[in-house]
């Protein structure tokens, strides 16, 4: 004899459970019926090798593309967004930060509005303690591909799940439920290739700003993107040498990148976060290159403390940051960059020399001279070379 499911989620009950995660403080909630989820458009992504060195995606990649393996009987997901939009404010000639990073850990502080949401569907709405479970940036879930079969966006040319409400802002997560939720409907129901796999660019028009503005041309095609060239990968996920040919595309961005997100027409709607699901660190965006360079273990933990940046620990970060200091023109860098070139990491050094040559030209042997007579490393050798 079958045990019956859990009771469909429809009509009315069903606003009643969007009010309530609402209520929890999530800025979109939407819902889709579980299916055929864009597991062949992932293999082909991984096939050419666009996840760079991300072994994990690969490990899971079956998993991604059937949410049933990840919770056996699911029959819905519920996507919930959260605006991260920081609002216009960076200050000119600092650093830049990806917009994400300008608040408190997403992965930390949307955790409590999960839990409170999972409780809601076995108080209110009678499923048990292991018939959802939820994620947000933490599972082998296609969170952008979930998030366009639910309407709450649609798949842009630069990759993003894009809003009509929130434009390119939206912190996504998911919880998979073995309950049966009454769908909403994708934004252009009629356009589907009958897999629900929208294709990507389904709003964007004739626009190719993403495409043209990426300045390491990360964008090969329409929705594809090539970890391996893009920045947020090789500023967040790299933790060895960024290649030498991408540097100077970095520009100023020490931290993940927007650029193909800032320049999408429909940011124009976009509002400044309120999320009581966010703890702002509007303050980073103020933070000096120079001081930036002069970093300690101490003050990094202090200033980074709950941060996502925390992840890339103090060696990512002085390794980006010379990056920076190399693409600012400005040689009053060279002192703490020289310093940098004794940093008792190889993958500061490394960077803080192709920095010092960057800024100081013809003249950067006789600067370097005493640290590059000093060097036992082959990656920095290698970098002097
Ligand atoms: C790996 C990863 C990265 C990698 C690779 C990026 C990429 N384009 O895939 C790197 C490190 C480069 C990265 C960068 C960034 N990331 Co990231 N990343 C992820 C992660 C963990 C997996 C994404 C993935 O699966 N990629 C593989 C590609 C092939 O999948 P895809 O882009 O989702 O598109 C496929 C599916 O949607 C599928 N599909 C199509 N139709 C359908 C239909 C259904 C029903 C389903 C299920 C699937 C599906 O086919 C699509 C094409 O192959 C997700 C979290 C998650 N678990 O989803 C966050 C996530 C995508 N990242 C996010 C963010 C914020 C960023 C950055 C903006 C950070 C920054 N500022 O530096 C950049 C943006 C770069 C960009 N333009 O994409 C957010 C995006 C939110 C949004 N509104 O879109 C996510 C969702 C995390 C979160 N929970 O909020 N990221």
């Amino acid at each position: 004899m079958s045990v019956p499911g859990p009771a469909p989620i429809t009509g009315e009950r069903r606003e009643e459970l969007r009010r309530r995660l609402a209520a929890l403080g999530f800025d979109e909630v939407r819902f889709a019926a579980v299916g055929p989820a864009g597991g062949e458009a992932l293999r082909a992504w991984l096939a050419a090798g666009h996840h760079a060195d991300m072994a994990w995606m690969a490990r899971t990649a079956d998993k991604r593309g059937d949410a049933r393996l990840v919770l056996d009987e699911a029959r819905s997901v519920i996507v919930l967004g959260v605006n991260h939009w920081p609002g216009p404010a960076a200050p000119a000639g600092r650093p830049r930060w990806a917009a994400y990073a300008l608040h408190e850990d997403y992965h930390d502080t949307l955790k409590p509005g999960l839990i409170a949401a999972g409780r809601v569907l076995e108080e209110r709405f009678g499923l048990g303690g292991t018939d959802h479970r939820h994620y947000t940036d933490t599972g082998p879930v296609l969170e952008r591909g979930w998030a366009a079969r639910a309407g709450l966006g649609f798949r842009g040319k630069n990759g993003m799940l894009i809003s009509r409400r929130h434009g390119n802002w939206l912190f996504l997560a998911t919880i998979l439920v073995r309950a049966e939720i009454e769908p909403d409907a994708p934004l252009r129901p009629e356009v589907p290739r009958g897999d629900g796999d929208e294709p990507a660019g389904l709003l964007c028009g004739k626009c190719t700003r993403c495409v043209d503005v990426c300045p390491t041309a990360a964008i090969p095609a329409p929705g594809l993107v090539d970890a391996r060239r893009c920045i947020s990968y090789q500023t967040i996920e790299n933790r060895g040498v960024i290649p030498r040919e991408l540097r100077a595309g970095i520009g100023d961005r020490v931290y993940g990148c927007d650029a193909c997100l800032d320049v999408c027409p429909w940011n124009r709607f976009a509002r400044t976060a309120r999320s009581a699901l966010l703890v702002a660190r509007h303050d980073l965006a103020g933070l000096e290159l120079r001081g930036l360079l002069g970093l300690t273990p101490e003050s990094f933990a202090r200033i980074f403390r709950r941060t996502p940046i925390k992840r890339v620990k103090l060696a990512g970060l002085l390794r980006t940051a010379c990056i920076v200091a190399g693409n600012s023109g400005d040689q009053a860098l060279l002192p703490p960059l020289c310093g940098l070139a004794r940093h008792e990491s190889p993958l500061v050094r490394a960077h803080a020399v192709w920095a010092v040559r960057r800024l100081a030209g013809a003249g950067a042997e006789a600067l370097l001279a005493e640290a590059r007579a000093a060097e036992a490393d082959p990656t920095v050798r290698a970098e002097y070379a």
